[in-house]
């Protein structure tokens, strides 16, 4: 009899480790092949060969680009160099990059930059916030945009227990900014668990100096975030979930869901349009194939646009009021 029991409950173990593995590589598009399509005005940058996370562009057309993330679990190009921020003229006929100064009583040598976001502030001074993984931690630095000098100066570490496994980040003032946390585990092996079960505790944070709180959650593995033209909605791409939340911003910085859009790939950071308001998402085709990193077969990756979820959302809105009436 307690044979039989042990021979159950190990036949049910089995059964939902293999369920969920088969889950798992579906949420990955582990079949996905990537077909190489042709772009005639897609021109490798050189100098960005410790790969590229996050771009940020000025309205002036100036790119700020965070370099050499070293993430658990990634393919790592230059282990024992620090990352970078390198900036780009994106009005120049051939773009190039330039590794930024950093100033002097920042630690560059554990510098390891993930996500990033601009603010300009109402006497025009471009500030650049970075989220920071020294030492595997999570931190956000602010730096000051000297654009004679090409160089950063740092200003300030913000930390917080809240603020753990950062992704990304939107800044909307100058000490508040919403931030993406993508795993809920620090540990790598419980990091490889939550995904396998697909466990979605991960959230969108706001945080100022005088209050810290989740303000979105339920996401698989919450990344790339940022905000509408008009700073009415918040948008946040789920990676493992395949899909981009719209949020709705309060003005007391509380975020309420207003509608979900799946993409069928593994949407990573995200970038408005200046002119349109449209999304542009930086995804990945086949994630198992960024886990398992074979140079001769890489990866792929794919630029997706989905037209203003903004305006959608608005016409969604006036739906939902037109139909409660
Ligand atoms: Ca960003
Ligand atoms: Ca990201």
């Amino acid at each position: 009899m307690g044979k039989l029991v042990v021979l159950t409950l190990l036949g049910a173990v089995l059964a939902l480790i293999g369920e969920r593995l088969v889950a798992f590589r579906r949420a990955c598009n582990a079949s996905q092949e990537v077909e190489p399509v042709e772009l005639p005005n897609c021109h490798l940058i050189e100098g960005l060969e410790n790969g590229s996370e996050d771009i940020d562009i000025l309205p002036s057309g100036l790119a700020f680009i965070s370099s050499g993330l070293k993430y658990p679990g990634m393919p790592n190009f230059a282990l024992d160099e620090p990352g970078q921020i390198f900036l780009m003229d994106l009005n120049e006929q051939n773009p190039r990059v330039q590794a930024l100064n950093i100033s002097d009583d920042f630690d560059k040598a554990s510098f390891n930059p993930h996500g990033i976001s601009t603010f300009i502030d109402k006497d025009h001074t471009v500030y650049l916030y970075v989220v920071n993984h020294p030492h595997k931690k999570s931190t956000v630095e602010k730096f000051k945009f000297e654009e004679e000098k090409r160089s950063l100066i740092h200003l300030k570490t913000i930390t917080h227990e809240l603020l753990i496994s950062v992704n990304d980040i939107v800044v909307l003032g100058p000490e508040q900014f919403y931030a993406t946390r993508d795993h809920y585990f620090t540990n790598f092996f419980m990091i490889v668990l939550e995904m396998i079960m697909d466990l979605r505790w991960t959230y969108v944070l706001f945080y100022s100096p005088r209050e810290v709180k989740v303000v979105a959650e339920g996401f698989g593995s919450a990344n790339g975030i940022t905000v509408s033209l008009d700073q009415k909605y918040i948008y946040v791409a789920d990676v493992l979930a395949q899909n981009i939340h719209v949020l709705k911003k309060h003005d007391n910085w509380d975020l309420t869901p207003v509608k979900v859009t799946q993409l069928g790939t593994l949407v990573d950071n995200l970038a408005v349009d200046p002119d349109t308001g449209d999304i542009w998402a930086g995804c990945h085709p086949n994630a198992m194939k960024l886990f398992l990193y074979n140079a001769e077969d890489p990866p792929g990756s794919e630029v997706s646009s989905s037209s203003s979820l903004s305006s959608q959302a608005k016409l969604q809105e006036q739906f939902v009021e037109e139909t409660w009436e």
